[in-house]
């Protein structure tokens, strides 16, 4: 068969990839060196050694395709051989499926384009047959340390130490060691008194599911428009009308097209309709995981004492966004004058306008607070509100099953392109119902009020009214964020 060799040599991939302000630029492919070379910019990077103690970074993984197919598949990174300009340094992961990018010493500011080469792991020869695609998304870095699961408040659904009357004391995780669930002094239980459905299958969770000591990486923004179209045209045609997801004009998603031109005219804004297992595709193809109920918890409050019923920023009182600027721009925001002591966020519109999904850390400026920002203890945006964050929840088989180490590793099933990912829970369910049992929601979406109902408590960090649920569907709040817990 003869092959298109010139035509290949002469697009050597050279593709821009938009998520909230990150950008990858020039790809350069050296087929003699093995090496893919880009320049990589992102916007209010940080890394600190006072509290958060933290610092943010680009997870960068690469795709390959060869001339004749138009299926991208995963490109293995070597184990070293890479380098990166000053400010940033390269740190790689024991199963190459990608690195993180992050600033060498203490900083803040912009990430300014940026010269950065990755060693290449196996090419399939003839290697000069091959275009590269870079993708980058932005993570915060969550250090080891004890936390507390539980805001001591009045959610009927939430965590509390077990001897505790509700609402209770919270429960303080100092180890990754095995959690046994029960209303006795010194292990885990729930205000609700656990009824069956909230409770792991044992009464215990597993000494190896994710429980937020360890550190981890968690991603910056919530999955948006433009990742979730970039992974579909990156797919075999019958893996992305399998995967894909088209809501024109559905409460602020624009994703519309088909295969392999997919398009968003809003790119920044969170991508809801998310199913859990379109989820759970993306993460696999990413080379994340999703995160825990109690990971997500840490990423709210940090290593702070909790505040009763508190939000993502620490405080239990919040301005609702729904003033728009520069609405469906790379810059969207929201003017509402924001109350003093309350946090700022996307929520309470179910009945009136804007009636959707914003842009991912559309409330964060250079300068802003946390509160003004909406942000969590590390950094991490819109945790609470905007959409709904699909986690792996404390109830059922799912506390066994689910491991700490068990990450994407690039590639889908065929066909499908489900994820496929050992332990994962429920990975082709994207309907409600019971099937879907162990994906939880929490932080509440754009549509939840503040109240005192049950539904009304959904935007609280510690609610777990959604904790064991069953739905699994691509419905208009929902959405997430992955994490990646094993690096060098
Ligand atoms: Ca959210
Ligand atoms: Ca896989």
């Amino acid at each position: 068969m003869k092959r298109l060799l010139f035509f290949c040599a002469v697009v050597l991939g050279s593709i821009n990839c938009f998520a909230n302000n990150i950008q990858v630029s020039n790809v350069v492919y050296n087929n003699g060196a093995g090496t893919v070379t880009f320049n990589i910019s992102w916007e209010n990077s940080w890394r600190v050694n006072t509290a958060p103690n933290n610092w943010d970074a680009a997870w960068v993984f690469i795709k390959r395709r060869n001339c004749a197919d138009q299926f991208w598949k995963q490109q293995f990174i070597s184990a070293g051989g890479h380098t990166a300009a000053s400010p940033l340094q390269v740190q790689t992961v024991p199963d190459s499926v990608g690195v993180f990018i992050r600033r060498s010493a203490n900083g803040n500011g912009n990430i300014a384009s940026t010269s950065v080469t990755l060693k290449l792991g196996d090419v399939p020869v003839p290697l000069n047959e091959w275009d590269f695609k870079v993708f980058a998304v932005e993570m915060v870095y969550v250090p080891q340390g004890a936390f507390y699961l539980g805001s001591g408040g009045t959610n009927y659904y939430e965590f509390r130490e077990g001897a505790s009357g509700a609402p209770g004391t919270p429960y303080q995780v100092t180890s990754e060691n095995a959690i046994t669930f029960s209303n006795s002094a010194g292990n885990l239980w729930d205000n609700s008194a656990a009824t069956s459905a909230y409770a792991p299958t044992g009464n215990v969770v597993d000494a190896n599911f994710p429980k937020g000591y360890r550190s981890f990486y968690a991603m910056k923004y919530e999955v948006s428009q433009g990742q979730y179209a970039d992974f579909l045209n990156s797919l075999a045609q019958d893996m992305a009308i399998s995967r894909q997801i088209l809501a024109a004009g559905g409460y602020r998603n624009t994703l519309t097209g088909t295969w392999p031109t997919y398009t968003t005219t809003t790119p920044g804004r969170a991508m809801n309709y998310l199913g859990w297992g379109n989820l759970c595709a993306y993460l696999d193809w990413s080379g994340l995981a999703p995160m825990s109920e109690m990971e997500f918890e840490k990423l709210c409050r940090g290593v702070s004492v909790p505040v009763a019923n508190e939000f993502a920023w620490g405080g239990n009182t919040a301005t609702r966004a729904f003033t728009l600027a520069n609405d469906g721009t790379n810059q969207e925001e929201a003017t509402n004058t924001i109350a003093p002591g309350t946090g700022f966020a996307n929520f309470g519109g179910n009945a009136s306008a804007p009636q959707g999904v914003f842009r991912v850390g559309f409330a964060a400026k250079a300068g802003t607070t946390r509160f003004e920002a909406g942000a969590g203890y590390y950094g991490n945006m819109d945790l609470t509100g905007n959409v709904y964050e699909f986690c792996t929840a404390i109830y059922g088989a799912a506390t066994s099953t689910f491991k700490w180490d068990a990450h994407g590793d690039g590639q889908l099933t065929l066909g499908s392109g489900f994820s496929n990912v050992n332990g994962w829970v429920n990975q082709t369910v994207v309907a409600d119902g019971g099937a879907a049992t162990g994906a939880c929601l929490k932080g509440g979406s754009w549509s939840d009020r503040i109240g005192a109902s049950l539904e009304d408590q959904a935007l609280r960090v510690s609610n777990r009214y959604y904790s064991g649920n069953a739905y699994g569907s691509n419905n208009i709040n929902l959405g997430g964020r992955g994490v990646r817990r094993v690096f060098n």
